[in-house]
């Protein structure tokens, strides 16, 4: 069983908690569990193997270990059946709509009758929340809003997720000696923030031994179907793992086919019928003859193309791209020199300054900033003007005393509901870097929200807007914004959009990164890191800066520290 999926456990229990008359205590307990869990390194199946206390992590005490440990021996909780029996069928199922949570669900359920996602649609698409006391015009929409987001990502799986999987199976078919090649495509290869499927290219001499040895993978959970050129399972998590056979002459153009996507293979073919030629996952065919197929290289540039990287296989302008010569020479992770965007234990961090940079340094970079959450992120212990100051001095102080690598002294603000900064302007201004963020109100209309961030973009204080769209990705949407304005307002003040590289954060995606490159916004590339493991979820953010045809120069932290030092003095 995967950490995401006890967690999510972990979380039910606590909202079925809430409809109960337990303690508050006890209903953050299970959320706080089910945070540490969802972000612990290693898989807590691997943990209890290693005979390691589960108790022993921070948020989880003995109750709640015991509940894990029971999840992963027989696959199910009785605590969570016992709760589950208390609460009316419909209820648990629209506590899971974001915008609801348990006591809302049970109002619903309870005062119009409302018992699925089916019925809640319609519910508000016929006002008929508006009669209910509390609820209004507004949840409604917001509600609508996040119905879209749930379908968006229903059935798919964040992509470090759907990653960790494809490297486990990784190493086992690298260790199969009748499989000479193997190779990951589809939505995998291209990087994007979601996954419905893995897509496995395998070559092998004898593809029924290989067939045998691939079904013995361990973390097969069901066969789907078992046919001479395919091969379909479950995996843990319910993720379907498609295997297909291909040999050395049709394996460049069965990447090509299955690397997708759809758009893209359909674009590409209207170029191959313009020659009167065909494209399959075999090859490029003029009549019987094939013309190319051994590689993805061979097939572009027999049609008049340069080979395009997976991210941007999209259909957004690429092909014309390969064909003008004018593809982005897209930004890698080792072109990036620092990470711009981390938090310590003075706010909701687990390291401390020190763990940080060396954390940093150990990775190979030249620079960190150590940017804690101000003060109205209470939940988070933000830092008030006195706090920053004695953190600031530390930074400094720290950084005077360390080789190797340089510590920028900065904070995440908080962008405040009509975008007021929420430390004193005066103490900001003497900051090496500053990030704006918004933490709270995500629901305002779309001028309001516009308005907030233009606001603090033109404070003259802020260097960075941190995660810009404040989704989180299956759990809420983007916030409302007229986006033009604030990319527009952003190039005028000099102040960078974030690519936030948390894996279930993933913001600014890569469609708005594009627009903004285009508005002539420079970038940054974080972590948001809040331990020292975290440091690697930069290639997540690569990925969507790939996404969005961004260059190393479209990327502030691509940069040495002596430019970094400058571009920030310039303002
Ligand atoms: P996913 O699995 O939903 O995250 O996204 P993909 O892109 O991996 O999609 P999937 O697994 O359905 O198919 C893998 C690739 O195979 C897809 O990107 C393009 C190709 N493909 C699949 N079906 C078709 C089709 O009907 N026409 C064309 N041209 N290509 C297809
Ligand atoms: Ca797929
Ligand atoms: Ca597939
Ligand atoms: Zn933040």
């Amino acid at each position: 069983m995967e950490n995401a999926q006890i967690a999510d456990v972990l979380d039910e229990i606590g909202d079925l908690l809430e409809l109960t008359d337990a303690s508050l205590f006890r209903i953050r307990a299970y959320h706080d569990a089910a945070q540490t869990v969802r972000s612990l390194p290693q898989r807590c199946e691997d943990l209890l193997a290693d005979d390691v206390d589960l108790s022993e992590l921070p948020h989880i005490g003995k109750s709640t270990a015991s509940k894990i440990d029971e999840l992963i021996h027989k696959g199910t909780c009785g605590r969570l059946l016992e709760l589950r029996r208390r609460v009316p069928s419909g209820v648990t199922t629209l506590m899971k709509v974001p915008q609801l949570g348990p006591r809302r669900a049970l109002l619903l359920h309870d005062a119009l009758g409302i018992e699925s996602i089916a019925d809640l649609k319609k519910a508000c698409e016929d006002h008929q929340l508006a009669r209910v006391r509390s609820l209004g015009n507004k949840t409604e929409q917001n509600i609508l809003r996040s119905l879209a987001t749930l379908k968006a990502t229903s059935g798919r799986m964040l992509l470090k997720a759907a990653g960790d999987h494809a490297e486990a199976l990784g190493r086992y078919l690298h260790h199969i000696d009748g499989i000479s090649r193997w190779e990951i495509a589809g939505s995998l290869r291209r990087r994007r923030e979601t996954i419905g499927d893995l897509d496995v290219l395998v070559q092998s001499a004898d593809r029924a031994a290989a067939t045998d040895r691939i079904l013995n993978y361990p973390g097969i959970e069901h066969v789907l179907s078992r046919g001479p050129e395919r091969v379909s399972v479950r995996v843990g998590g319910a993720l379907q793992v498609d295997f297909r056979f291909f040999d050395p002459p049709e394996f460049g153009a069965a990447l090509l086919y299955f690397t997708g996507s759809k758009p893209h293979n359909i674009a590409l073919r209207k170029r191959v019928q313009r020659r009167k030629w065909k494209l399959n996952e075999y090859g490029l065919f003029s009549g019987t003859r094939r013309l190319a197929g051994t590689t993805e290289a061979e097939v572009y540039a027999r049609l008049g193309l340069a080979w395009i990287p997976p991210e941007l296989r999209e259909d957004r302008g690429e092909l014309d791209a390969a064909a003008h010569g004018t593809l982005p020479k897209l930004v890698k992770l080792t072109d990036i020199r620092g990470d711009l965007h981390c938090h310590t234990k003075a706010t909701d961090g687990a390291g401390t300054i020190a763990d940080m940079a060396e954390a940093a340094r150990l990775r190979g970079y030249d620079y960190l900033a150590i940017t804690d959450h101000s003060k109205a992120v209470t939940i988070a212990n933000g830092l008030n003007e006195t706090r920053l100051k004695k953190h600031v001095e530390q930074i400094r102080k720290l950084d005077r005393s360390l080789d190797g690598i340089r510590l920028l002294a900065g904070v995440e603000v908080d962008i405040l509901k009509e975008g007021q900064l929420d430390l004193d302007k005066d103490l900001l201004s003497t900051l090496d870097w500053v990030v704006g963020s918004v933490h709270s109100h995500f629901n305002l209309d779309r001028d309001a929200m516009t308005n907030r961030l233009v606001t603090a973009v033109r404070s003259g204080v802020i260097h960075c807007l941190g995660h810009p769209g404040g989704r989180i990705i299956g759990r809420r949407d983007l916030i409302q914004v007229d986006w033009d304005k604030v990319f527009a307002a952003c190039k005028e003040h000099g102040v960078r959009i974030e690519i936030n590289a948390q894996p279930d954060r993933l913001d600014l995606p890569d469609t708005y990164c594009q627009r903004a490159k285009a508005a002539g916004v420079e970038f940054v590339i974080s972590t948001d890191a809040h331990k020292e493991s975290d440091l690697d979820y930069m290639p997540f953010g690569v990925d969507v800066a790939r996404r969005g045809w961004l260059e190393p120069g479209n990327v502030l932290n691509t940069c040495t520290a002596a430019k970094l030092r400058k571009a920030l003095k310039r303002r």
